[in-house]
């Protein structure tokens, strides 16, 4: 099995927690957008998002987080042999589907320094360009990409896109901070679990300063 992934894809380390978590071997693949990697023909030619995570397993191949961690789960079960407990019971794919809805591209890229965001997307808009002359065949693909990259930056010169994208995110860990104080999982802002409590800065919402 194959993981196509990036350490600050949120979404690659959703799926990288499941496989962890479920104790699945895999095959880790860095593909870096930072340094365009994703959009080498070859990767590019089974991925024309080019977004990660993909996950490989023989021919079958997943682009979706979610689809991806139901599949494991679903691996857990035939190679462990577990039960009914091993899938995600209803509640938690609804929450997973809550997550997955908040974008978190926006809010991410407008907190990197503009310099270095700037010549970040700049360098992935030759490497576009680059692939593109490579690989004819891929060149639609490969204009979508690039389209997708000048909407990007102009949506980021948009403060009520980051206004939406932040408030998106505040109401979502809202709810989150609700549903474990209910479940009392969650006490003066630290998140009541074996791991976040050996780091208690790790359970603070505060850190990231998303005063209203
Ligand atoms: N197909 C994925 C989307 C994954 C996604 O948006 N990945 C981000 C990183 S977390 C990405 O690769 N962005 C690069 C891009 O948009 O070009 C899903 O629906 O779960």
């Amino acid at each position: 099995m194959q993981l196509y992934h990036h350490p600050y894809s949120l979404d690659s380390q959703k799926v990288r927690l499941a496989l962890e978590e479920k104790g699945i071997d895999y095959t880790s693949n860095h593909v870096s957008p930072i340094t365009g990697r994703n959009m080498d023909a070859s990767f590019f030619r089974i991925n024309q998002s080019a977004r990660l995570p993909v996950f490989q397993n023989g021919s079958h191949i997943i682009f979706n987080t979610i689809e991806i961690i139901q599949y494991i789960e679903r691996i857990a079960v035939v190679s462990l042999g577990g039960d009914d407990t091993f899938f995600s019971s209803r509640e938690v794919v609804e929450w997973m589907h809550k997550i997955q809805a908040w974008n978190p591209k926006y809010f991410t890229l407008s907190h990197v320094p503009e310099k270095y965001r700037i010549s970040v997307s700049k360098f992935n808009r030759q490497v576009i360009i680059a692939r593109m002359s490579e690989s004819p065949e891929l060149a639609s693909a490969y204009h979508c990409k690039l389209k997708d990259a000048y909407e990007t930056e102009d949506k980021l010169k948009n403060p009520l896109v980051l206004k939406r994208s932040k408030e998106h995110l505040v109401r979502l860990l809202d709810e989150v901070e609700t549903k474990l104080k209910r479940n009392g999982l969650f006490s003066r802002g630290r998140i009541l679990d074996g791991r976040c409590n050996a780091d208690p800065s790790a359970g603070s919402l505060g850190p990231l300063e998303l005063g209203r």
